[in-house]
């Protein structure tokens, strides 16, 4: 199949180069090697002979090799440097990462779950991870780049078609790993405009905890996952690990504050210290929506 993006092309050109001259080389080489194990066999040889070595040889089989390993050299670096190079007038889109989701957030603030873009605009990736490395991948793009903590990595990309693309995380993060999927959703320009305006504005609490992930661990209805449920969360008489004691405490909307910024100071107890501190990744006013929400879920 062939890529998505405008530079698919270029790695698909290394790939098929390099694969085209290994299978040659691989052809050679048994042929010569079935060759020589029929002409020097002891059969043919009962007398074996001192064969002395060739210079022309010797400088035939040094330079053919780097001659082709300077060639694959090119096609990579041809590919890579469009890769590397950033279109200054590309739209700037924040990746953010984390077990086990993506969201995705645009200049004016429009935050998502999926890469929404106009096909045809070049789109740079500033890429971040709120807890473990994982890895941006969107294989009809040829585009692979780490998120990692703690550090800002950049890619870029521009769709030539219309179209769904699905993106993986190919770095192993954990339990839910092999779920970590979005999409990217290349739509004419005009249709862009209108979904950026469409989403901008407040986000409903449902919403909010699908775009920060928060629904892979927690649900609302009773049932806990890899964290507690937020039922009925507002007044409850948790024991936590403080400081490695444990502590009653009743929960009211300073401790999920305090839950979301930074969830492994207090650890509910029959849970594992898996949830990424939010602090920088959550605003005051989306905790507020949030809290509010979890008020009605009695
Ligand atoms: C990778 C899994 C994971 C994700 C994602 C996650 N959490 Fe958690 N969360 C946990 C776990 C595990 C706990 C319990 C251990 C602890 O206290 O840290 C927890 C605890 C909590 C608590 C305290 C619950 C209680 O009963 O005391 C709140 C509130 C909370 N999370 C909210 C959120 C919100 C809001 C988000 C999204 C912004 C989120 N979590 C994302 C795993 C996760
Ligand atoms: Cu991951």
């Amino acid at each position: 199949m062939s890529g998505a993006s405008s530079y698919s092309g270029l790695v698909d050109q290394a790939f098929w180069f390099i694969l085209g001259s290994s299978v040659i080389l691989l052809l050679g080489i048994t042929a010569v090697l079935i060759y020589f194990i029929m002409k020097y066999s002891r059969a043919n040889n009962p007398k074996p002979a001192q064969i002395e070595g060739s210079k022309r040889l010797e400088l035939l089989w040094t330079i053919l090799p780097t001659i082709l390993v300077m060639v694959m050299f090119y096609y990579g670096w041809a590919g890579f440097k469009v890769m590397r190079d950033i279109p200054e007038d590309a739209m700037e889109v924040v990746v953010n990462a984390r077990m086990w989701s993506w969201s995705f957030e645009y200049p004016n603030g429009v935050q998502s779950s999926e890469l929404y873009v106009p096909t045809g605009k070049p789109i740079s990736l500033k890429l971040r991870s709120s807890d473990v490395i994982h890895s941006f991948f969107v294989p009809d793009f040829r585009l692979k780049e780490d998120c990692m903590p703690g550090r800002e990595n950049k890619a870029w990309f521009e769709t030539v078609r219309d179209g769904e693309f699905t993106i993986f995380c190919a770095e192993y993060c954990g339990e839910q790993h092999s779920q970590m999927l979005s999409k990217v959703v290349s739509v004419p320009p005009v249709e862009f405009d209108d979904w950026l305006k469409k989403n901008t504005g407040p986000i409903s609490p449902e919403k909010l905890l699908s775009i920060k992930g928060c629904v892979a661990c927690h649900t609302s209805d009773g049932t806990p996952l890899v964290g507690p449920s937020y039922k009925g969360l507002l007044g409850r008489t948790e024991t936590v690990l403080t400081d490695g004691e444990l502590r009653e405490i009743v929960v009211d909307e300073e401790y999920i504050r305090k839950s979301i910024l930074d969830p492994n100071a207090d650890l509910v107890e029959g849970f594992s210290a898996l949830m990424p501190p939010m602090k920088g990744q959550i605003t005051d006013e989306e905790i507020n929506t949030l809290i509010e929400y979890f008020k009605t879920l009695k």
